[in-house]
């Protein structure tokens, strides 16, 4: 299963493409989720994942979250692949996460390019690797990145053996996280759409529930423990 910013929505985390909410209603991707924009402004693309972490620090997994530790426990195997960088699945119970876009409270070395503590002291007043005084940026893959290797490679493996394939809250507009669901398509899997809205790959799905995750995914599964 695929999830995205929709199952984290009813938690406060404010979703990227929703018109009035969303993210990019207020600011462009491309001065703040690409390489570029961060080597131009490392101060305000920092100014804006910082305030993001404090709303992800405050959030509280919801009831989508939970209905998915929960569903893990009914299936013999499940993948659990999110675009969220917000770690509410963790949060919730859920394991093995797959976490294909990263993670946005971890810092990344620029120079080193792995995952760090961050210096207690800062000369510049950016965020200085505890390492090697370099900058650091936030552990997520911007506009133009490659998804980490093995994060790709485990959901490519699930997608193209599942039986069921379940897209939660997201818009399938980012590549190339929206072609899993095709993928799974292709090797035979049932794919279900679960969103508030119709979506860019509504049109092939073989389901789509209409709601919010926070009360679609707990009524899917009492319709399991029913069966
Ligand atoms: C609810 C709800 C509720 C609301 N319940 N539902 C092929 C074709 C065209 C372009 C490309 C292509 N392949 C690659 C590209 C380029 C690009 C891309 O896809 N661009 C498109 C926009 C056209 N992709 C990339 O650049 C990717 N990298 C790449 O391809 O690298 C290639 C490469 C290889 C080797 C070397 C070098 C390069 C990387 C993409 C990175 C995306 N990053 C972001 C930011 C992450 C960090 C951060 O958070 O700051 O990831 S962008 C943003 O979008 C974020 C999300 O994970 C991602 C997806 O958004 P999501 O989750 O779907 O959210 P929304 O807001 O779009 O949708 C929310 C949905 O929820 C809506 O449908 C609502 O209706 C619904 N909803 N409330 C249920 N309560």
């Amino acid at each position: 299963m695929l999830t995205g910013a929709g199952i984290s929505a009813e938690s406060g985390v404010p979703t990227f493409r929703d018109a009035q909410t969303g993210l990019w209603a207020q600011f462009r991707p491309e001065d703040l989720a690409t390489p570029e924009a961060f080597l131009g402004n490392p101060q305000r693309v920092w100014q804006w994942y910082e305030w993001r972490r404090e709303l992800v620090r405050k959030a509280e997994p919801n009831a989508g979250h939970r209905a998915l530790v929960a569903l893990a426990q009914r299936v013999p195997r499940l993948t659990l692949v999110t675009q969220n960088v917000d770690g509410l699945h963790q949060r919730a119970g859920s394991t093995g996460v797959v976490e294909y876009h990263g993670n946005i409270l971890r810092d990344r070395c620029v120079a080193e390019g792995i995952v760090v503590d961050r210096s207690p002291l800062s000369i510049t007043g950016l965020p200085e690797c505890g390492r090697c005084g370099e900058l650091v940026r936030p552990d997520v893959v911007w506009f133009g990145e490659p998804i980490p290797r093995a994060a790709l490679l485990q959901a490519d493996a699930a997608a193209g053996d599942c039986d069921v394939f379940l897209s939660i809250g997201t818009s399938a507009a980012v590549y190339p996280a929206a072609g899993l669901a095709e993928q799974a398509r292709n090797a035979g899997a049932t794919v279900i759409e679960i969103n508030t809205e119709a979506t860019e790959i509504t049109s092939r799905v073989d389901l789509a529930l209409r709601g919010p995750a926070g009360e679609v995914l707990p009524r899917l599964l009492e319709l399991l423990h029913s069966h």
